[in-house]
């Protein structure tokens, strides 16, 4: 019997090989085709076209580089997105044949499931806000506002780390930063302040009291500095024009994880300053009077909020320069302040549903 199942098995083998010569790989599909979008939640079929006369003896299948599935033929592969982070995956499958190994892939985007919850605002209070200063970084601690101002030397400015008196807009204490650095986003973590510079890959570690500068630090997440946020725990990073957040360790600076930030239409790029409230990450968008609120398990923009009713266009000053970028929020007083660059007022509003 084990004689005869040997005969059967080589004869199997003699048929298989005359059609498919060894070292000899056969067309192998995969779909669905590379890009397609699908919205978290939404089941992925994956299917392979495989020739009749190939003979697959496992088809191992991975989602980036996990491990996700092994199947003993072509059946369709189903994947529940649920639990997906949002993004590009990749799919891979490698097929398995008489000790020989085929690879095929495709990558599918998951989307945000539901469309985002369009915001309006409410103007509560109205502040005096610097127009020298072109806000890169804002944080409100302990009565105090936190703000950093971005410029070069060579163009007239100079970036500085500044507390400033919100009643008033004076500012209080002051760090000036090196002529040719460029400052961007602040936080304020463990005593320290944290301030990101724009192209010159270096971080600026202050003490909260007294501002003198503690330590440098380099940094490589994306290619500029832009946002900076924490959650007490972690640092939060936006960089480029991209949609990308990076996690970084608030000790060693280095990067934990990413988000990719997307809405149910696509990536949602150009994210700015970055405030973390509530468990929420409110982010800017770059040039736009926008301010978007991402969940940060998952990368899912879940409100947008529109202010292009706040400061309007027709009142700037700096051809397109002067855009909104700008917030803190007071966690003890419940207050969300807002501003630009160069702008000459800071608004205390409140996010409201808009008048139907
Ligand atoms: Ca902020």
């Amino acid at each position: 019997m084990k004689y005869k199942h040997i005969l059967n098995l080589s004869a199997g083998l003699i048929l298989f090989c005359s059609c498919n010569p060894k070292n000899q790989s056969v067309n192998i599909n995969i779909s669905p085709d590379a890009g397609t979008n699908y919205k978290q939640g939404e089941k992925v079929e994956v299917k392979l076209d495989i020739p009749v006369d190939y003979k697959a003896d496992s088809i191992v299948y991975l989602l980036d580089s996990a491990r996700i599935d092994t199947k003993k033929d072509g059946s369709p592969l189903s994947l529940a997105t649920d639990t997906y982070t949002l993004g590009t995956k990749l799919i891979t499958a490698k097929v398995y044949s008489e000790g020989k190994e085929q690879e095929v892939s495709t990558n599918i985007n998951i989307l945000a499931s539901k469309t985002p919850e369009l915001m309006s605002f409410q103007v509560e209070k109205i502040f005096p806000h610097d127009t020298s200063s072109f806000t890169e970084g804002l944080e409100y601690h302990d009565g105090i506002l936190y703000e950093s101002d971005g410029g070069y030397c060579k163009d007239g400015q100079k970036s500085s780390l500044r507390k400033v008196d919100i009643a008033t807009g004076k500012v209080i204490q002051k760090a000036d930063n090196d002529c040719d650095t460029f400052a961007e986003g602040i936080t304020v973590i463990d005593n320290k302040v944290i301030q990101l510079t724009y192209h010159e890959r270096v971080g600026y570690v202050y003490d909260k009291n007294s501002l003198k500068l503690l330590s440098k630090f380099n940094y490589m997440q994306g290619e500029e500095g832009w946002g900076l946020c924490n959650d007490g725990k972690y640092l939060y990073t936006t960089t480029t024009g991209t949609n990308q957040i990076f996690v970084m360790d608030k000790d060693n600076y280095r990067t934990v994880r990413e988000i990719d930030v997307y809405d149910d239409k696509g990536p949602v790029n150009n994210l700015n300053e970055l405030e973390y409230i509530d468990g929420m990450l409110y982010a800017n968008i770059w040039e736009m009077d926008d301010i978007v609120v991402i969940d940060p398990k998952t990368g899912a923009v879940v409100q947008r909020i529109d202010l292009s009713t706040l400061y309007s266009k027709e009142q700037r000053q700096k051809d397109g320069a002067d855009v909104l970028n700008g917030i803190a929020w007071d966690a003890v007083g419940k207050r969300l302040f807002v501003t630009g660059k160069d702008w000459p007022k800071l608004y205390q509003i409140k996010i409201v549903k808009p008048k139907a």
